[in-house]
């Protein structure tokens, strides 16, 4: 066979002088989801059949989807066998460094101490926290082995004291589960392990089954079938659950200026674009010269082309976009109007900017500072919001584990001093009873 030269892995490239702001909509676009009904059809059959055939429902899709024949219960208790969790010792410390550091930065986040103000004399507000009791956290399967979301879901949710944590993801088709995550499981103090993915997995922890226990959250990333069906289950008031955040695919915006390494530059783009197909990675370059933007390009490319995972590179850079701009303003402005769900800073004095984010899922400042570190040891959390959301949602964090609750304790001055209020607005709102709450306690003060 002749050989062929493979074709040149490039992003698009747009000058913003030359590109109205609808334009640049369209360019900035993310790429397009499946249709919702279309998804929805595909897994209400599959969510209504988990909440009545429970356990023998999710093991028969784990046989069909993940073709683990061999398996004969759907979970896997804890304690976890030490057989299952063996390691080489340069993972073991790689996952304890990581857990430490991740562990630390999600401690500091704890409201230590309740939060007291008096807003008038005797009228004492306040707020405090509790865990959310029980948490499913779901750890996706597909093309890669992901222990580091295993990690970042399950850190926070041990920490802030979720009495049962469960963690969900697909089998290997011999049955088994990836020994990173069960060790990670293992060490979070997981109550047990979901051996299934997708819409009966999500299921199975929104209803409950015989062997898997039923939680009051789901956590973690998907893909649109496990995003679909934790958006249907939060919407059952039947199930009591809420979810994280809606999902899509990973993303990542660069900002270049001179100062930026070429190779650092295509080091990050190709680290976001190796994820999946549906990825999307920015750049936005700024002010740089033709010889300085066909460096960027060359490296892409032979970067790229190294890669084990180039064919998955190819997909997600043929929607993938560089845009000129000529200051870090104008790159600024474009990052907040897309909201990444990372955002990369690889400009001159990189800290002083992070003043002017204002929708970003998180930052990475300064030449040194890739994005496959928060990914993995940082200590930061790698659970984003996605496909814009970065504009109304935070990443995962101690807080999405945790719930706020406020007391009020007031003194008879205190109900002196409110009192008046209350029980005119609720003659406003013609509420007697709300009004008379007051009153008669007024009325027994002054007897
Ligand atoms: N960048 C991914 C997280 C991840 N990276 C997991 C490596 N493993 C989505 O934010
Ligand atoms: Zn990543």
């Amino acid at each position: 066979a002749k050989e062929t030269t493979p074709e040149r892995i490039t992003m698009k490239s747009y000058d913003l002088s030359k590109v109205s702001s609808s334009e640049l909509d369209e360019v900035l676009r993310r790429p397009s989801q499946k249709s919702p009904e279309l998804i929805l059809n595909i897994i209400k059959p599959i969510i209504d059949d988990v909440q009545k055939n429970g356990d023998k429902a999710v093991l028969s899709y784990t046989h069909k989807f993940e073709k683990a024949t061999s398996l004969t219960s759907p979970v896997l208790k804890a304690p976890f066998p030490e057989s299952l969790m063996q390691l080489s010792s340069e993972t073991t410390k790689a996952i304890d460094i990581s857990f430490d550091n991740i562990r630390k930065f999600h401690a500091a986040q704890k409201d230590e101490k309740p939060l007291t103000v008096e807003t008038m004399p005797g009228v004492v507000c306040t707020r405090f926290s509790r865990p959310i009791e029980a948490v499913g956290l779901y750890v996706p399967g597909g093309t890669a082995v992901l222990p580091s979301t295993a990690l970042m879901l399950g850190v926070p949710a041990m920490v802030a004291g979720c009495k049962k944590i469960v963690i969900a993801s697909p089998p290997r088709s011999d049955g088994s589960i990836t020994p990173e995550i069960v060790y990670v499981a293992h060490k979070i103090g997981a109550e047990s392990i979901v051996l299934a993915g997708g819409a009966q997995a999500v299921a199975a922890m929104a209803y409950g089954t015989e062997s898997v226990s039923k939680v009051d959250k789901i956590l973690g990333p998907g893909n649109q079938f496990v995003t679909a069906a934790k958006m249907h289950v939060s919407n059952d008031t039947n199930a009591g659950v809420s979810i994280d955040m809606p999902a899509g695919p990973s993303e990542v915006l660069v900002i270049a200026d001179k100062d930026a390494n070429p190779a650092f530059v295509a080091s990050d783009l190709l680290s976001q674009a190796e994820h999946g197909v549906d990825s999307q990675v920015i750049l936005i370059a700024v002010d740089l010269t033709e010889a300085q933007l066909a460096a960027i390009e060359d490296e892409l490319h032979s970067q790229a082309m190294a890669l084990p995972r180039v064919d998955i590179v190819r997909g997600s850079i043929a929607h993938s976009v560089t845009v000129l701009v000529k200051t870090v303003d104008d790159a600024m402005q474009i990052s907040n109007r897309y909201a990444p769900e990372h955002l990369i800073l690889q400009v001159k004095d990189a800290e002083r900017l992070v003043e002017k984010v204002v929708n970003a899922g998180s930052v990475f400042i300064g030449e040194w500072t890739p994005e496959s570190v928060g990914d993995y040891s940082a200590g930061v959390n790698h659970s984003l919001p996605t496909y814009g959301f970065a504009k109304q949602y935070s990443g995962v964090n101690l807080a999405s584990f945790v719930k706020h609750i406020t007391s009020s304790n007031l003194t008879a001055d205190g109900l002196r001093n409110v009192g008046e209020a209350v029980m005119q607005l609720a003659k406003v709102e013609e509420l007697e009873a709300h009004r008379r709450a007051v009153s008669i306690r007024l009325g027994y003060m002054n007897r």
